[in-house]
């Protein structure tokens, strides 16, 4: 039997491949993908930096995608390119001397980074991260080991990473550069370059661009803008080892206090850049880590992207993240002018009011004491204390707790400090809600929860509280003799998809469980959510719980060409199926298993079961 308490599979496109390529055979994706992000190596990263002190206090970042690409917004003589706006010079085949000329239309006269950093406090962001250099090798400081940059190809002439460093020295907020240390794609020696390579290029030449470059603007980075909080590395790809130490060297040796992320590549780093805009739903067994985000789903701005995230979800995120034990980081992708999109804007603001209204429920906490969330929200922990953030009502107003290992002390609304009133059946604790039911959910209420010592959960089983429904994820489940497997793919727009599944069915005897713990012994309305790939279609399964079961045959689910690129079970379509009622007749530790009946293929890919009280 294999647990998985989490799994980060190399399963997508790698960009770089992404636009060229349509298919990749699923060992080619897990190849490319852990070669992208470096990913693998990056799980034993030990969370040991003394630095990750205030990474894990302050649990809130603002990341900046910035560059000359934001000019184009999307856009490359009158043709719109969808994806990552950052990406558009390779999208668009732009020449090496075209992109670098369009310098010169780089412009941003309305940058005011005071103006930027006070959204960023606005927003309860403690930490700027900006794209001092990304893919296409431009610099948006001045630089002395490179001429494609803000201060030298522009008309603006001017270092914006010093008007940044300085706005945010004055305003108290940390500043981290992200560097792209191996893709360059206008660099003649650098990764991934997009022009001729010159003439007896050997991939060894990397070393030429490594010294000549990335050396000495890493050199710039960490001594001429004060203290630099982290430098955020990304794509080392196939870049060697022996690169990615010598930077953990050279940062440590110019500032010791600077974080490095594990995209940094080799297994370095001080944390674990989960793959883009992945909020786990199952504590990650990892070190210290981040999600990183977007308020839309472009990370630069383009000008087709309205895709905006409400408040409610950027603070659901946030806290989502928060409770796994994780920091977060959004990103906004201001416009060549260097004014930032309205909506971003708005959004921000309004999550910042929430977030600095409840800001003892969010900085300096650790993860919820359970490893899962809830359907009704989830949990942050200070000491004793439990904050419990309610996304929506659940059903009789109640949430129900299990087997805390503690006693409660007080129970009030954060907000207001109206008390709450809490009872207990067995060892379950009702958390009755009463009149803030009906409140204005899009101002997420939180109850804390002041217990006399801190909650010990020892039964990490999923809870079937029997009044809200419950969805068991591929990733919560333990496998026997088939696995667990996760996807990822690009929209449109660029934004970052994840979807795990259950696949690979080796046999009649393979089979999936979760671990339940029932609340209510109830009648449950069970849904499932699975892809079937044409080889599988009409394969029959048993989904049981106990000595109940329900018999079901899934069908083909066709291709989605959203996602076309992506081979196996997440290329599919998915169908949501209800299953019938299941009767799950007692309290406690129960299990939901599923098995084939009669096996065709390698079987289906199951994303997750659903448990609806039937009522
Ligand atoms: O290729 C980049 C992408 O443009 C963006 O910067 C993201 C942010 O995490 N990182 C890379 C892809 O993962």
């Amino acid at each position: 039997m294999i647990k998985k308490n989490f799994t980060i599979k190399a399963c997508a496109a790698a960009l770089a491949l992404l636009h060229t390529s349509p298919f990749l055979s699923a060992a080619e994706e897990e190849k490319s993908m852990d070669k992208m992000w470096g990913e693998k190596e990056s799980l034993n990263i030990e969370a040991k930096h003394p630095a990750l002190k205030w990474f894990k206090d302050d649990k809130y970042a603002m990341f900046i995608h910035w560059g000359l690409y934001s000019e184009m917004g999307g856009v490359w003589k009158d043709k719109t390119y969808y994806g990552i706006g950052e990406w558009i010079m390779h999208m668009a085949n732009i020449p090496v001397e075209e992109y670098k000329g369009f310098a010169s239309q780089f412009n941003p006269e309305k940058f005011d980074a005071t103006q930027l950093v006070k959204l960023a406090k606005a927003a309860g962001m403690k930490t700027i991260v900006i794209t001092a250099k990304h893919h296409d090798g431009f610099a948006l400081f001045d630089s002395d080991a490179s001429d494609f940059t803000v201060t030298k190809a522009t008309p603006y002439k001017r270092d914006l990473m010093k008007q940044l460093a300085d706005a945010c020295a004055a305003e108290g907020i940390r500043l981290g550069f992200y560097y792209s240390q191996n893709q360059d794609w206008t660099e003649p020696y650098g990764g991934e370059y997009k022009g001729k390579r010159p003439k007896g290029y050997k991939p060894a030449d990397f070393n030429i661009y490594f010294e000549k470059k990335v050396i000495p603007q890493v050199t710039e980075l960490l001594t001429n803008y004060g203290d630099i909080a982290m430098v955020w590395f990304d794509t080392p790809g196939d870049m060697p080892k022996e690169y990615s130490q010598q930077l953990v060297e050279l940062v440590t040796k110019l500032q010791p206090d600077c974080l490095i992320n594990s995209r940094i590549g080799g297994g370095y780093g001080d944390y674990v850049s989960l793959g883009d805009m992945y909020v786990p739903p199952v504590r990650p067994n990892v070190g210290a880590w981040e999600t990183v985000d977007t308020t839309n789903n472009s990370w630069s701005y383009a000008w087709y992207d309205q895709n905006w995230k409400s408040p409610k979800t950027i603070c659901e995120r946030l806290v989502r993240v928060a409770a796994r034990g994780g920091s977060y980081m959004l990103n906004v992708g201001p416009k060549g002018d260097g004014t930032i999109p309205e909506q971003a804007v708005v959004s921000l603001e309004a999550s910042g009011d929430w977030v600095k209204a409840h800001s003892e429920a969010i900085y300096g906490t650790t993860a919820s004491p359970f490893d899962q969330g809830f359907s009704w929200g989830d949990i942050t922990t200070n000491g004793n204390d439990l904050y419990l953030h309610v996304f929506d009502w659940p059903a009789k107003g109640a949430l129900r707790l299990p087997n805390l290992g503690a006693n409660i002390k007080s129970a009030i609304i954060l907000d207001d400090g109206s008390e709450v009133e809490v009872t207990e059946d067995g060892s379950i604790l009702e958390v009755h809600l009463g009149s803030q039911v009906g409140r204005d959910l899009s101002i997420i209420p939180v109850v804390k929860l002041t217990l006399d010592s801190p909650a010990k959960v020892t039964n990490q089983a999923t809870q079937v509280d029997g009044l809200t429904p419950v969805t068991l994820l591929a990733e919560m489940a333990t496998t026997d003799a088939c696995s667990e497997k996760g996807y990822r793919w690009m929209e449109k727009f660029g934004e970052w998809k994840h979807d795990h599944f259950i696949q690979g069915w080796e046999s009649k005897d393979s089979k999936v469980t979760w671990d339940i713990n029932v609340l209510e012994p109830a009648q449950y309305s069970v849904t499932v959510e699975y892809s079937c790939e044409n080889d599988a279609a009409n394969s029959e399964w048993i989904l049981s719980c106990g000595d109940e079961s329900i018999t079901f045959i899934t069908f083909e689910s066709g291709a989605d060409s959203t996602k076309s690129f992506q081979p196996g079970p997440a290329r599919q379509r998915n169908f949501k199926v209800n299953l019938g009622v299941l009767d799950i007749p007692k309290a406690g530790l129960n299990q939901i298993q599923v098995t084939p009946r009669i096996l065709k293929g390698k079987g289906i890919g199951i994303k997750g079961i659903t448990l609806q009280p039937y009522r």
